[in-house]
Parts: structure tokens; sequence; C-alpha cells
């Protein structure tokens, strides 16, 4: 599909971008004029939501704070061909948008991420970020068996698809995490674009608490690791009670005899014996799960194709 005859959607998720925002609406304006650009304001407290409708965009409320609750709303309110999803505080490049856009529209992919840390690219990272990043990137792509370079990017693209098929339900920035899981969970094609991030302009805040955002990611990816990798997850908990336990046994085993009769010999053996029990729990309720995700997965891939067999019926 051309970039000139597809409906687009620019959706800019916004806290207190008064700033930046007005220069965002018109920077994506003159890059792809017929698309509608929708400003999510957070109740903002200055003037974000005047002065984004002044440059033109489309403003919708959202009572709901956090980033994760605005995405859930853009893509129950929002109807398009293909999405382009942007920060409001003007770090990432407008001129980036067709490389995102193209390989949506011409089906190559279901979602591209703006990477800001692929080989090549030139962020203006500092440095706790791009530790964090890496360190995030890491652990998703060890658990999931993926390569991606950036999960954590704000700047992305969509197909209908894709946007109507994932179901959201982070309230805050663990939500790109859960974006990026979800499209590999279901199979959705993804593909990486390398773009360069600039730092916000001189008194404009950032939204992000490290801390408290970083151990929310954390658990994001726990969490959905947990839930989408059972056997693995379960699995490898209970390979390391059982050889906690095995050790513990064989210590018993070896030195038991020396401490003669030792006070703590029987609390010992029956704590060991009773974490070798809950290591063989583990794994069963691990090999459970992945039955019964299994099941489901038939289950929605089944639903999935009934619903696009539905909707190319009604287009013809
Ligand atoms: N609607 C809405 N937008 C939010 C909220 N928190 C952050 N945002 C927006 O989400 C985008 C990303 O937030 P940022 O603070 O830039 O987070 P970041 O890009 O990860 O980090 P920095 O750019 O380093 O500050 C910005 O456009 C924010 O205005 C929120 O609670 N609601
Ligand atoms: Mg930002």
């Amino acid at each position: 599909m051309p970039e000139q005859s597809a409906k687009i959607a620019v959706l800019v998720p916004c806290l207190n971008e008064a700033i930046s925002i007005h220069k965002v609406v018109k920077d994506f304006k003159s890059e792809l004029p017929a698309a509608d650009i929708y400003v999510f304001d957070n109740d903002s407290t200055d003037d974000t939501a005047r002065i984004a409708k002044e440059a033109g965009a489309i403003v919708f409320k959202e009572t709901r704070r956090g980033k994760g609750y605005v995405i859930q709303s853009m893509f129950q309110q929002v109807e398009a061909d293909a999405y382009v999803l942007v920060d409001g505080d003007d770090t990432y490049p407008p001129q980036a948008v067709h490389r995102l856009l193209a390989p949506i529209l011409a089906n190559e992919t279901d979602m591209v991420v703006g990477s800001r840390l692929q080989k090549g690219t030139q962020s203006q990272f500092n440095a706790l970020n791009r530790l964090g990043n890496w360190f995030f990137a890491l652990i998703l792509n060890l658990f999931f068996g993926t390569h991606l370079t950036d999960i954590l990017s704000g700047y992305r693209a969509f197909n209908r698809r894709f946007v109507n098929g994932m179901p959201l339900f982070s309230g805050g920035f663990e939500i790109e995490t859960e974006l990026t899981i979800k499209a590999i969970q279901r199979g959705y094609r993804i593909l990486e674009v390398p773009v360069d991030l600039k730092r916000r302009s001189e008194g404009s805040e950032s939204k992000v608490q490290l801390v408290r955002d970083g151990i929310l990611i954390l658990a994001t990816i726990m969490a959905l690791f947990r839930d989408y990798k059972p056997l693995t997850f379960f699995g490898i908990l209970g390979l390391i009670l059982f050889c906690v336990g095995m050790t513990s046994i064989t210590i018993i085993g070896t030195t038991g005899n020396l401490a003669g009769g030792s006070i703590l010999l029987l609390p010992w053996t029956i704590l060991s014996v009773v974490v070798i029990l809950v290591s063989l729990l583990a794994m069963s309720i691990g090999i459970i799960l992945h039955t019964i995700d299994r099941r489901f997965q038939e289950f929605e891939s089944r639903t999935r194709s009934m619903a696009q067999r539905y909707s190319d019926s009604e287009e013809k």
C-alpha cells in the first residue's frame, strides 16, 4: 500500500510536554501531510493539550496516569491502516518515520522498532540509561531466544492486525517490554531499524524514575517469562532446587557420621528432603502449565484465523 493512500495515525503519548509538543506535531505533519496526529494527554498540568490542538493534532484525554494506560487507550480508540507511536518529547527523528512505515505498508512485517542502540547509531544516552537498555535486552534475548537490540524504544510502527490483536495490561513504562514480548510470543514479525536518539531540550523533564521503572520492567520480563515459557522457568527453578537438595544430602551422607549425631542433623536432613520434593513439584507445575499453554495457543490461533476470515468476508 503506498504511503499516500494509506490511512496513517501518528500516536503521541504526552504528560507535560508543552515545551516540545508543537514541534513534534508540526514535524510529523510535514513528514506525513495526510496522516492524523493523535496526542493523548494524561491530565497534563501544563498547556500540552492546547498547544497540541493549535498545532493541528486531534487531542484525546486519558485520566489514568501512565504511558501504558495511554497506549491501551490508543489501541482501542484509533482506527487506521498503519500506526506510528512516538514520544512527545522531541527526542526521536521525524525524518526516520518513512523508514519505519515502509516495511509495514509493504506488509513485510507487523511491528517496526526504531532501535536507538543498533550498530552505527549515535544516540545521546546517559551511561545509566545505556547500561539499563543493554541489560534488559540481554536478559530478554536470553529468555526468549531473540536478537533484539532495543526493547524499550518509544518509536515504533504497527499494522492494523497487530494493534487489533494485542492484549495489553501494563500501566506504566513497562508497556514497551510487554509489547515486545507479546509480539514475539504471538509470532508477529518484528523488524528493527536504526534511529538516533536526541537529548530532551533544555527545561523539558523526563518522566522515568530509574529505580522504580527499572524494577517494573524487570518484573514484567520475569512474569511474562513465567507465563509464556513455564516449562523453562519452572524447569530451571526445579533443577536448581534439586541440585541444592542433593548436594545437601550428599554432604550429610559424607560428614553426618563425623558430626557424631549432632542435633542439627535431623532438621537438616528433613529440610534437604523438602527441598528435593519442592524441586519435583516445580518441574511438575512446569509440565502442566506448558501443556495448558499449548492448548491455549492452539485456541488463540484458531480464534485469530476465524476473526481474519470474518473480516476478509466483511471487506468483500
Ligand atoms: N500520556 C502519558 N504520557 C506519558 C506518561 N508518562 C510519560 N509519558 C509520555 O511518554 C513519552 C516517554 O516518556 P519519557 O519521560 O520521555 O521517557 P523516556 O523516553 O523513556 O525517557 P527520557 O526521554 O530519557 O526522559 C513522553 O512523550 C511522555 O510525555 C503518562 O503518564 N501519560
Ligand atoms: Mg523520551
